[in-house]
């Protein structure tokens, strides 16, 4: 009898140690697979852009006169968005650079409210096409179909560069700056350390072209474009000290902004 109970639970413990290992092992890859497919940013096509930053751009029934004066009955109902991403630099004081912002449209074009307060403003270059991204500049990143994707050396998106004397550069498809002057009427009046910028950004499609007339796209409720400000700050020094976005970045090179749409956010433009 004793022998058995011997075989008997001998067999119990066989059966229990023969299944939960088979358990063990079919675990761990219904769990990583999960993972893989949730949470993995390499599943996604790199073509196809997250809407992140999701905002609401609500119609001016009457546009902003663009004078850098800020009294326009538009901006009173508009709200504020913080300029407060730092993607190259060090550390800043509140009394070396801070932004905001506000932003409208009409169907004739996107209007932009840029409040900066930075200590010194810096244009040391005088020739617009030289090293633009290197003196103080308001950097207005806008992608007509926020298809996101590559726009360096493409129209696919641009990236306005407005400098304080008010030239407006991009890179063009030649692989070199150019000026884009007609796309952004842009103001801007400087009291104290704070300077208020305001700008008219009429929107093109990604078929812009160089060589021949172009009109821009007539603006639509509903409509969603991909959006995002920056500024560069210099306040003396050989290259920009800050580059502070309204849009976070991740992972660790966070200026992506002149290369990947992607990482723009996304206006709706809505009419209330
Ligand atoms: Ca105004
Ligand atoms: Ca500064
Ligand atoms: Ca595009
Ligand atoms: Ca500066």
């Amino acid at each position: 009898m004793r022998m058995k109970h011997f075989y008997l639970f001998t067999a119990i413990i066989c059966l229990i140690s023969s299944c939960s290992p088979q358990q063990k092992t079919e675990e761990p890859p219904t769990v990583d697979s999960t993972t893989v497919s949730r949470d993995s940013p390499t599943e996604v096509p790199a073509e196809v852009k997250n809407d992140h930053q999701l905002r609401e751009a609500v119609k001016a029934h009457t546009p902003p006169e663009i004078d850098g004066d800020s009294s326009d009955t538009v901006w009173d109902s508009a709200i504020w968005y913080p300029l407060d991403q730092r993607w190259l630099g060090e550390a800043y004081s509140e009394e070396d650079f801070s932004g905001r912002f506000k932003v409208t449209w009409s169907s004739e074009a996107l209007y932009l409210l840029v409040e900066i307060k930075d200590d010194v403003l810096f244009d040391q270059y005088e020739d617009p096409l030289k090293l633009w991204w290197d003196d103080d500049c308001v950097e207005i990143f806008v992608d007509e179909d926020n298809s996101g994707g590559k726009h360096q050396y493409t129209h696919n998106a641009f990236a306005y560069h407005v400098a304080l004397d008010g030239n407006v550069v991009d890179m063009s498809p030649k692989g070199e700056g150019a000026l884009y002057n007609d796309h952004v009427i842009t103001k801007h009046i400087t009291s104290g350390n704070t300077s208020l910028w305001e700008h008219k950004i009429y929107i093109y499609e990604d078929s812009y072209s160089e060589d021949s007339s172009n009109t821009p796209v007539t603006l639509q409720e509903g409509k969603k474009l991909g959006f995002m400000l920056a500024y560069c700050d210099n306040d003396s020094s050989k290259e920009r000290e800050n580059f502070i976005g309204s849009v976070f970045v991740p992972g660790e090179d966070k200026n992506q902004g002149y290369i990947d749409a992607n990482v723009f956010g996304t206006l709706l433009l809505v009419d209330q």
